[in-house]
């Protein structure tokens, strides 16, 4: 039904998970970042943008990590990803996916490729303003476990999790790695014991975090 193509830790680990999470079959291609297959011709045609993740439903192409937790939450209602469609919860849910995409994972993508907006890791002005924007997004979301977790959700795990993760993940090299906020750190601690997220780690051959 779906085929993945991922790239090793990438924006595809949290919707790799959440195909784990679902228990549907599903095919799993690597994209070997490193080597530039992204920017391969076969690929653009799936990707002008030549990036991980696309996912193909029911043979069709489409991009956007973000966009694809939401589609798979849509397609299985009882997955648990997501809580039920046109409740309120739903709509926090769908709020908080998009924040994070426009708060965390935008400026993360300016952080490791900072070339998207003309600008290059030496210039550290630029480099700073990106790491506050990225530690005000945790800051933000710290607090809000520390006012009602364990989850982002309160008692109930989403696929806003598995974004949160992944997001956290990324940080683990950048001068305040996710994991120094204490809310933050109990958050990681119960997401990596996570069967989806061990077996994903395990699938990637992920190491360091
Ligand atoms: N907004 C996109 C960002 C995807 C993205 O930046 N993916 C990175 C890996 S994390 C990538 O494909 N990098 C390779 C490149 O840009 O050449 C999404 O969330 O899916």
């Amino acid at each position: 039904m779906y085929t993945l193509y991922y790239g090793k830790g990438g924006a595809s680990l949290a919707i790799h998970a959440a195909l784990k999470e679902i228990g549907v079959p599903y095919e799993l291609l690597e994209v070997d970042l490193e080597a530039g297959q992204q920017r391969s011709e076969e690929y653009l045609r799936l990707n002008p943008d030549g990036r991980v993740p696309t996912m193909l439903v029911e043979g069709k192409p489409l991009r956007e990590a973000a966009a694809l937790m939401m589609i798979l939450a849509d397609r299985h209602p009882h997955s648990g990803l997501a809580p039920a469609p046109g409740s309120l919860a739903r709509a926090e849910w769908t709020e908080l996916i998009v924040w994070m995409a426009c708060n965390i994972a935008a400026p993360f993508r300016q952080w490791f490729y900072p070339g998207d907006i003309g600008c290059s890791k030496e210039r550290t002005e630029t480099m700073d303003a990106l790491r506050s924007k990225i530690e005000a997004g945790f800051a933000a979301l710290n607090a809000r476990l520390e006012a009602g977790g364990p989850y982002l959700l309160g008692e109930q795990f989403s696929g806003a999790d598995l974004m949160l993760a992944m997001y956290m993940r990324w940080s683990r090299n950048m001068p305040r790695p996710a994991t120094e906020w204490p809310a933050l750190k109990q958050y990681a601690d119960i997401l990596r014991a996570r069967p989806s997220w061990r077996h994903v780690n395990e699938v990637e051959a992920l190491t360091g975090w």
